[in-house]
């Protein structure tokens, strides 16, 4: 193991529709950073695992109903509870491969008609990710895969909306046909934390996406 005493974690999004391949890729690239010696962990949001998580699973799986600004505040209070442990795992030396952030949170209740605006503002202080990486299938392909698991939001026709708000959260550094970045919108990196060093080279980003 490569031990980053002197120097954190990076923080690395995936994001994309469900059934978009995120949780593939985020387990090869666990496979591969491990291989390289670095200490990582995948992690997940919506983590269904809290009390926030449950009353989040219920409300996915039709067991729930729930105001649309009231879930969307749960997912991101889901985030907020695990802040502070991202932040210490990062800072010490541990990567974060996660699937699903903030991103989601805005795309998703963005898609059932909230305001873009409303849905960023509780995200704001949460940690900024080093790298986001965007599944850019088309929820045809998505739909395509096995079927859903029938979920709360696993519908074509909303799949569809959602994919058009992901794309309104690009910025000028998307790229690419399959390696989408998506801007750091909505805060800024913790301050006292220096930049990843793995991300400083551009061929660890190329090096894992096709392996
Ligand atoms: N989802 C996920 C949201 O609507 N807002 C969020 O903030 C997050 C993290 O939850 N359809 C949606 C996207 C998915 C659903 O996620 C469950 P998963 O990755 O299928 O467990
Ligand atoms: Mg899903």
């Amino acid at each position: 193991r490569v031990e980053n005493s002197d120097s954190r974690g990076a923080l690395i999004v995936l994001e994309g529709l469900d059934r978009s391949g995120k949780s593939s890729q985020s387990n090869r690239l666990l496979s591969y950073l491990d291989s390289l010696g670095h200490a990582a962990e995948l992690w997940r949001f919506p983590d269904r695992t809290t009390s926030v998580g449950q009353m989040i699973s219920a409300y996915l799986s039709n067991k729930s109903q729930l105001d649309d600004h009231t879930i969307h505040l749960l997912f991101s209070a889901n985030r907020w509870e695990k802040r502070s442990l991202m932040e210490n795992q990062l800072k010490k030396g541990t990567t974060l491969i996660v699937d699903r952030y903030s991103y989601s949170g805005v795309a998703f209740s963005s898609a059932k008609g909230l305001d873009v605006e409303w849905c960023k503002a509780p995200e704001v202080g949460l940690l900024a990710p080093d790298l986001v990486v965007y599944l850019d299938i088309p929820p045809e392909k998505a739909a395509e895969r096995g079927g859903y698991g029938g979920e709360r939001y696993e519908q074509l026709e909303f799949q569809r909306q959602v994919a058009q708000y992901y794309q309104a959260l690009r910025d000028s550094s998307w790229k690419g046909t399959l390696l989408h970045s998506l801007d750091v919108f909505l805060c800024k990196p913790v301050s006292q934390m220096t930049m990843a060093p793995q991300l400083k080279s551009s061929a660890f980003l190329r090096s894992f996406w096709f392996l």
